[in-house]
């Protein structure tokens, strides 16, 4: 008799387990995951942009920024690259090697072409809008 209990209390005690586990699930509405468009970068809330150097790219290759905004490249290639203006800009970083980086400001509206020029083909551009 007693064990009869025993095992009925046991199993009463699996199917309250496993309807406490069940229904803890409550529909609550959760933010809208991160859209990344494919051919322009939002500039960041933070007012910089980044831009990487990787596999002999810059990326992205087009980055859209206010004036007074910053961006920011990082190179995460092996080998070295520079980011030097040829069009809209004069800046020049000088060689930036593995993990390193180059900071310009944006002080004008236009469009900013830009080159490394150890690897040719490898370009980008930066819109500057007031
Ligand atoms: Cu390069």
């Amino acid at each position: 008799m007693s064990r009869i209990l025993a095992i009925l209390a046991a199993a009463a005690t699996l199917v309250a387990a496993a309807g406490c586990g069940s229904s803890s699930s409550s529909s609550s509405s959760s933010a809208p995951a991160a859209t990344t468009p494919a051919t322009s970068a939002a500039p960041a809330a933070s007012g910089a942009s980044a831009v990487t150097m990787q596999n002999i790219a810059f990326t992205p290759a087009v980055v859209s920024v206010k004036v007074g905004q910053t961006v920011k490249w990082t190179n995460d290639d092996t080998v070295d690259h520079n980011v030097t203006a040829t069009k809209g800009a004069t800046f020049k970083s000088g060689t930036v090697g593995k993990g390193g980086t180059f900071t310009w400001k944006a002080d004008k509206a236009g469009t900013v072409s830009y080159v490394c020029t150890i690897h040719p083909g490898m370009e980008g551009k930066i819109i500057v809008s007031g």
